[in-house]
């Protein structure tokens, strides 16, 4: 595969999904919206895969819309926003947060607009300290969209995610862990070396036991606790027939390291 405004790899497991217009600040253009849905296919598609980790390249992770393709001048008709969003971002976050395998993203700087919601839509995020999430929209008279308005008062409580919302004001890594927005800030220096490890232990994990984990915690947002137990009895039922099951209870009896295989 061949890409001008992503980098995509595949190695041991991990898929590697790497955001490339560092220029400006890897903003998402049409053609960066096919590049990531034709790699996020080959990671639908791939049995080898096991995870895959997102980031950027450069001093930004994302910094959502590439504004340059809105034209606004006077004259101009108006951009339909409604139909980008319908053909690029909501497909985006809902096949991340479908996605077959694990995900994590490793936030190496701003995090802005689509982008701070882009980053939010992996189950494990982890930022450099010197990264930030920026709630750009209401700069520009939009609302926090890709999920935005969905992923911040769930995970920070609806006083935060309105601040962060409304007033636009960068929220550096370190708080958005302290605030439960994200999994962990770690050094700078010590962001590749962390998401590799973690990035490797997905890569051997019973894959099918963590995605029905993603999908429960998620159905938990709308459904009361009888509901909930049903959904986990029903989870229980499948992957106690699983290949990975048998393996991890088998490990543990014969006290060694499981080989899961994603099965
Ligand atoms: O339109 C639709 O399809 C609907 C969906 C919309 C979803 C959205 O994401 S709307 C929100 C779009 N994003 C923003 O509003 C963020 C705009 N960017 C910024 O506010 C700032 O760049 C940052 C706070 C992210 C970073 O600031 P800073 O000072 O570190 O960097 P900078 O100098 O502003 O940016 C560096 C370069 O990247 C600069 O280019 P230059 O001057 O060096 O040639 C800047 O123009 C460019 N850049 C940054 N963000 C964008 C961008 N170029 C185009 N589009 C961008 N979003």
């Amino acid at each position: 595969m061949s890409f001008e405004t992503i980098a995509f790899t595949v190695e041991a497991g991990i898929a590697r999904l790497t955001l490339n217009r560092p220029d400006r600040l890897n903003s998402f253009t049409d053609r960066m919206h096919e590049e990531v849905r034709e790699a996020l296919t080959r990671v639908e598609t791939d049995p080898a895969i096991r995870v895959l980790v997102l980031t950027g390249a450069g001093r930004g992770f994302c910094a959502g819309q590439d504004l340059n393709d809105r034209s606004v001048s006077a004259g101009d008709a108006a951009p339909d926003l409604g139909a980008s969003v319908e053909k690029n971002y909501k497909p985006l976050v809902l096949r991340l947060q479908n996605l077959r395998v694990p995900t994590v993203c490793a936030v190496n700087g701003v995090a802005a607009g689509a982008g701070a919601s882009l980053a939010l839509a992996c189950d494990v995020v982890v930022a450099g300290r010197s990264a930030s999430f920026l709630q750009a929209f209401s700069k520009i008279g939009l609302i926090p969209d890709t999920g935005g308005t969905w992923f911040l008062p769930q995970r920070v409580g609806m006083a935060r995610a309105m601040g962060l919302a409304l007033l636009a004001e960068k929220l550096p890594a370190g708080k958005a862990a302290e605030w439960g927005l994200i999994w962990q800030c770690v050094d700078d220096a010590e962001l590749a070396a962390t998401v590799d490890a973690l990035a490797t232990q997905f890569a051997t994990a019973p894959t099918r036991a963590l995605v029905r984990t993603r999908q429960l915690m998620r159905a938990s947002m709308s459904q009361d606790l009888a509901a909930q137990l049903d959904a986990e009895r029903d989870a229980m039922r499948e992957l106690g027939q699983s290949p990975d099951y048998r393996e991890g209870v088998a490990a543990f009896m014969e006290k060694r390291v499981p080989r899961f295989t994603g099965q």
